[in-house]
């Protein structure tokens, strides 16, 4: 994998680039649609494909290793021939998902031990058996196997976290050069930032996972219960430190006004879950703020969705049709607004990208946040 740094905005640290994986190309700033199954809930490839132009999407090892299982990835020839999704794909380690989905769970310096939260059967994740597991699925970027440290966390059990997470990173690390790719192309492994909200903590796990020279760096534990505010200042005080030739990514983040304010501090790629599940719950996200579908209001709306909206739905269906399909709890209701939703993120990077390019990054970002922060 590499990263071709193009341009970077003069008045802020935004940053437009390239990164080049065996499964094709990425322009960053990115939003990858998370397909924690190996599927994004309701879209099909071709929407995904053609009309979203997903460039990359994410799955998750936690998810996949319980369900279907390794054997049916391995015999299917890895997860791009499993799903059909022919461009890079990136796992997530399970370093949040043991944490936040499983029961029962026992931490030791030897990894942690859960249950499923399927069948209740127990599971053992050490940082070994995360790399075996990532190498099996064959995604094109491996996450480290982390502790994602809660927002709240007092400063003693933060330190001692981070610590954790670095030991098992060298672990991850030595597991995966001791490794090959199963399928004939390449993988890069990107070790994760924790520390929680406190600076000083911040700043040795960035140094820590700097000196890594990895193909591309994580920020991890944020959005996870701190104040905004405490998130925008943790992303400044890391990319202080992260390389710059490297991509960065911000994990599970966020809310579109989130990533343009992580683009603007100079974050390349990020995910997050909100754009498909708050989209399944009737919330659609348009360049004029935010739209709740059950609401009374679009009951005799006949306009369109979103008149110069970035998918073909948003001008085949009306308001009231999508409200009424809300109503009535059908399945398209869902797949209208995943679809609206994932592409309107994409466009919003995209438009993000253009002005970086353009230079004028620094006078469209404040006036899009003003839009985006409308109830409609
Ligand atoms: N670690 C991992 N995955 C994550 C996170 C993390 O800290 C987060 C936190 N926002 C989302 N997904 N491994």
């Amino acid at each position: 994998m590499t990263f071709d740094l193009q341009y970077t905005d003069p008045k802020s640290n935004a940053r437009a680039g390239i990164i080049t994986t065996d499964h094709g190309q990425i322009e960053t700033p990115i939003f990858m649609p998370v397909g924690t199954l190996g599927t994004v809930k309701g879209v099909h490839l071709h929407e995904l494909k053609d009309d979203i132009k997903a460039q990359i999407i994410l799955g998750n090892t936690y998810h996949l290793y319980l369900r279907p299982g390794l054997d049916i990835i391995e015999r299917a020839g890895g997860l791009h021939k499993f799903n059909g999704f022919d461009r890079p794909m990136l796992t997530d380690s399970g370093g949040f998902q043991v944490f936040s989905l499983s029961g029962i769970r026992k931490m030791r310096e030897e990894g942690v031990e859960f249950r499923s939260h399927i069948d209740g059967s127990k599971h053992m994740f050490t940082p070994e058996k995360v790399m075996d597991i990532e190498r099996t699925i064959g995604a094109d970027i491996m996450m480290a196997f982390d502790e994602c440290t809660p927002g709240t966390a007092d400063y003693e059990y933060a330190k001692k976290s981070m610590q954790l997470t670095h030991r098992w990173l060298d672990r991850c690390l030595k597991r995966f050069n001791e490794t090959e790719p199963k399928y004939g192309y390449k993988q890069s492994l990107f070790p994760i930032v924790q520390g929680c909200v406190y600076p000083d903590l911040r700043k040795q796990a960035a140094e820590f996972i700097a000196s890594k020279g990895a193909d591309g760096n994580a920020i991890g534990g944020l959005a996870v219960g701190e104040p905004t505010e405490k998130m925008y200042e943790m992303i400044e005080v890391v990319n202080e430190i992260l390389p710059k030739d490297k991509p960065r990514y911000l994990m599970g983040v966020g809310t579109p006004i989130n990533i343009l304010e992580g683009i603007e501090r100079g974050v390349d790629m990020f995910d997050c879950v909100m754009p498909t599940r708050n989209g399944r719950n009737g919330m659609l996200f348009t360049k004029d703020g935010i739209m709740n579908m059950r609401n009374k209001k679009w009951e005799d709306d006949y306009s369109p969705i979103e008149a110069d909206g970035a998918s073909y739905v948003d001008t085949m269906y009306s308001r009231a049709y999508l409200r009424h399909l809300f109503h009535a709890q059908e399945l398209l209701a869902m797949q209208i607004a995943s679809i609206h939703n994932l592409a309107f993120y994409l466009w919003l990077v995209g438009e993000a990208r253009k002005h970086i390019i353009a230079g004028d990054f620094s006078t469209w970002k404040p006036m899009m946040v003003k839009r985006l922060s409308t109830r409609l």
